[in-house]
């Protein structure tokens, strides 16, 4: 297994849940790690609990902000977690503003990043880029309509990087969860916390540690290994529809 010493890491999503975690992980593993996201005093508390880190303030979604943000910066590691859903509204019903939303974030903000980050890897013949799809990107289920059809093209985007960057030298992970407690469903919810937790009841759901965990391993394989698709499931969740709970 290979450590993480003089490697320096990009972790998009940095301020929150997964990502927050995974900027733990890869610190501890001895990454210098650049952790990012729009919410500057949670990406410093973020990065207190973390060794030799850097804070940039950025939206995915801004093209042109990830450019500034970023800068002629080089990275061994890019994490691309930055991520949201909106609802669970039936597509009939559901919101334009919402899906623009998704659509931007989880699909557009993870193109800006790749399109900054991936060109000095392919350059440098060598370098990680890990995404964070989701149990989402391969099934659909009643309401997540739209944040499906995000995941399942961020796991087109995926298999097309692979492809694309073919003979580089540059390793692709999809990292696919199920259920995870983190602030996703509270987003999702806008705020509405019972809403929010009616969603892991009864349940023991994945811990954002648990993710970063496998990130990790993925990213300590010798280099001839590439790990390429991770999916984890909570033991209490068999499809995204089937979750056993308790009473
Ligand atoms: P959280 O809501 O806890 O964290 C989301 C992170 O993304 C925050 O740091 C947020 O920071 C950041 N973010 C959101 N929008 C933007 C933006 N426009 N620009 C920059 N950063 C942004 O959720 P999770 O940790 O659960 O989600 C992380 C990823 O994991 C997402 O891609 C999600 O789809 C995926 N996932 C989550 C699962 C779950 O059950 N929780 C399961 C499977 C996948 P800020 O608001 O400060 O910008
Ligand atoms: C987030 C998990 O199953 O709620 O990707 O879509 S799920």
């Amino acid at each position: 297994m290979s450590t993480l010493t003089n490697k320096t890491a990009l972790v998009t999503g940095a301020s929150a849940g997964i990502g927050r975690a995974t900027a733990e992980a890869l610190s501890k593993a001895g990454a210098k790690v650049v952790l990012a996201a729009r919410r500057r005093d949670r990406l410093e508390a973020a990065a207190a609990a973390c060794g030799d880190t850097e804070v940039v303030q950025l939206d995915v979604r801004d093209a042109a902000a990830v450019e500034r943000a970023l800068g002629a910066r080089t990275f061994d590691i890019v994490v691309a977690n930055a991520g949201l859903g909106r609802g669970v509204d039936k597509i009939h019903e559901g919101d334009p503003a919402d899906w623009a939303e998704m659509l931007d974030t989880n699909v557009k903000g993870l193109l800006h990043v790749v399109r900054h980050t991936l060109p000095s890897m392919v350059r440098a013949g060598r370098g990680d880029l890990v995404v964070l799809g989701s149990v989402a990107g391969r099934q659909v289920y009643p309401g997540g309509n739209v944040y499906c059809a995000s995941k399942h093209a961020v796991r087109a985007l995926y298999e097309a990087m692979r492809l694309d960057a073919a003979g580089k030298g540059v390793r692709f992970t999809t990292v696919d969860p199920g259920m995870v407690e983190t602030e996703f469903s509270l987003v999702r919810f806008r705020g509405d916390t019972e809403k929010a937790s009616d969603v892991y009841a009864g349940m023991t759901p994945l811990s954002p540690a648990d993710v970063a965990d496998a990130i990790l391993y993925a990213l300590t394989r010798p280099a001839h290994v590439n790990i390429g698709e991770i999916v984890l499931w909570p033991t209490d969740q068999a499809s995204t529809t089937t979750v056993r709970r308790d009473g």
